[in-house]
């Protein structure tokens, strides 16, 4: 009998992990969360859709990672007032967490009438939260910042919108985290390929031995509409321009319930994973922009499947 094709993410058996049933406010959704381990406990942040299809970010803390318990307020909504409030209007979504310079960075998407660009955040206590700056202009979302400089600079991987090439995965440089540029293509979508309508990062690139692991997410267009995966890519470690392997196959796609079904069906989008001391990664993603879902992989099985069958990079 031919092998069957091994999972390389076990889903946490008692998925959804955290739904709009959790949150002592009232929201519609909890999905696309960032996590990060801070002092001994997850802290999960969180979107959530209100009853007027805007969105604003929730925080929620775990002692295992898998049993969250949520904050009675919201962390982050749109700014009312300041240089802020005119690009906020619309929502903040889909945040991801970076620990750097002693404190946490966030980047979220930040909508309004002028469009989507990123907002740039930091927390040292994930209590009092500033507003740094907004580090693009519009048409940009999924904004991941490397936890390390590289020779110096600050580093990001970003996905720009184009008309003319489809959405690809970008790298960029800061000497600030304010002002960034010297960008550079390093993914593209693949045609007739799991990923080959646009792709984005997914979460704050993860340190292992054979480089950064970049975990992102591949849309497909169907005769039913979009389906939202997602695979692994690897960069080099003091390189992070330099793409060195891409894996052909995806490491997830909507399987379970509440992942088919929802706000948006046929969705699995990650914004937050963290590495364990025991060579395993916690990955968590939102199910049909409604719910928000755990697993576990080994780190090593990431690389391996970026490494030993790899798809072209652009
Ligand atoms: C993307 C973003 C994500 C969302 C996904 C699926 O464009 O809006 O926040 O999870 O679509 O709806």
């Amino acid at each position: 009998m031919a092998d069957r094709i091994k999972p390389i993410i076990h889903r946490y058996e008692k998925n959804p992990i955290l739904t709009k049933k959790d949150v002592p406010y009232p929201v519609e959704t909890v999905n696309n969360a960032g996590v990060v381990k801070h002092e001994g406990r997850y802290i999960m942040l969180f979107r959530s859709h209100l009853r007027n299809g805007r969105s604003i970010i929730g925080m929620a803390e775990s002692t295992d990672g898998f049993r969250f318990d949520v904050y009675p307020e919201p962390f982050l909504v749109p700014a009312k007032q300041g240089p802020f409030a005119a690009y906020e209007e619309f929502g903040v979504e889909d945040p991801r967490i970076c620990p750097l310079d002693g404190g946490h960075y966030i980047t979220y998407s930040a909508y309004s009438k002028h469009g989507v660009r990123i907002g740039l955040a930091r927390t040292t206590d994930f209590k009092q939260i500033e507003r740094v700056s907004l580090i693009t202009e519009a048409d940009y979302r999924n904004v991941v910042i490397f936890p390390e400089r590289f020779k110096g600079r600050y580093a990001r991987l970003d996905r720009p919108h184009s008309e003319i090439s489809p959405w690809s995965i970008w790298v960029s440089y800061s000497p600030d985290m304010i002002h960034w540029g010297d960008s550079r293509i390093v993914i593209k979508p693949l045609a007739y390929h799991w990923d080959e309508m646009k792709i984005g990062p997914g979460t704050t690139p993860v340190k292992t031995d054979k480089g950064w692991l970049n975990i992102y997410h591949g849309v497909f267009k169907t005769m039913d509409g979009a389906i939202y995966r997602l695979g692994v890519a690897l960069h080099d470690l003091s390189d992070p321009s330099k793409t060195l392997a891409v894996a052909d196959s995806w490491i997830l796609q909507p399987e379970d319930p509440w992942e088919v079904t929802g706000y948006v069906h046929n969705v699995v989008f990650c914004c937050g994973a963290v590495p364990e001391e025991d060579g395993t990664i916690k990955i968590y993603w939102g199910g049909a922009d409604t719910v928000m879902c755990a697993g576990t992989a080994k780190i090593s099985d990431l690389i391996d499947l970026c490494i030993k069958n790899p798809r072209p990079a652009l």
